[in-house]
């Protein structure tokens, strides 16, 4: 039985495949997108591979240093040939929840700017409604978190700013210098339409909510890889 790693690195394996050299690609956060970046290492090295590369996090810009791939400030880039991201849920329609990594601002800004986006995941992550297991990151501008939380717990949310690591006090802050909050919604049945409700919040500079987006999505089960 393959294990929870395998089969992220199954997954991560088979998209940094796909990459060309030659294409700008968009590389995501968390613990699947990091077995992508390594491969995609890997092919540099081993295959001459050349591509330009933008980072959504400093984790993964730290990973990229140290693997030599060559990155460009995101600012630089237009466009993306490719992007590659994990998720936290996503739904039969390849809508996705993102954002545990606290990096969804950034990551859906790559994930548009992509041509093919393209999500890494083990088949635990696929619901059937969005919204089953976790709630919806927010990420809030510091002096808006008083009007952010009473319009979205408006929308039906019960709202919590993310804290640091136990014993680490002080809420977390992401790379752009904003908070995190989770907005727990339950099951929610039209995600589109709370994108919109979301999108129209000020302060509320993203969230985690990708609808739409997803070009490819592949799950990696027990029995194999799956491609939808
Ligand atoms: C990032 O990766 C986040 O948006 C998402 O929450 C997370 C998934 O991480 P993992 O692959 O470690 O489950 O893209």
């Amino acid at each position: 039985m393959a294990d929870l790693n395998e089969l992220k690195k199954a997954a991560g394996v088979r998209a940094a495949n796909m990459i060309e050299s030659g294409m700008t690609v968009g590389l995501g956060t968390g613990s699947t997108a990091a077995y992508m970046v390594e491969r995609l290492g890997e092919r540099i090295q081993t295959e001459g591979l050349k591509v330009t590369a933008v980072s959504t996090s400093w984790s993964t810009t730290l990973q990229c240093r140290k693997l030599g791939i060559p990155l460009i400030d995101l600012g630089e880039a237009t466009h993306l040939d490719i992007a590659i991201d994990g998720a936290d849920e996503i739904d039969p329609a390849k809508n996705l929840i993102k954002g545990r990594g606290a990096a969804h601002l950034l990551e859906k800004i790559v994930a548009s700017m992509a041509e093919n986006y393209i999500i890494i995941a083990d088949s635990g992550k696929k619901v059937q409604t969005l919204g089953e297991k976790f709630a919806v990151p927010l990420e809030i501008l510091p002096n808006a978190i008083g009007s952010v939380t009473y319009k979205v717990t408006k929308l039906g949310a019960t709202l919590a700013v993310r804290m640091g690591a136990p014993g680490k006090d002080g809420p977390v802050i992401s790379d752009s210098g904003n908070l995190i909050a989770d907005a727990k919604f339950g099951p929610i049945a039209d995600p589109a339409k709370l994108d919109f409700e979301l999108n129209k919040i000020p302060g509320l500079l993203g969230h985690g909510l990708f609808i739409g987006m997803a070009n490819k999505v592949i799950l990696a089960a027990p029995n194999g890889l799956e491609e939808f």
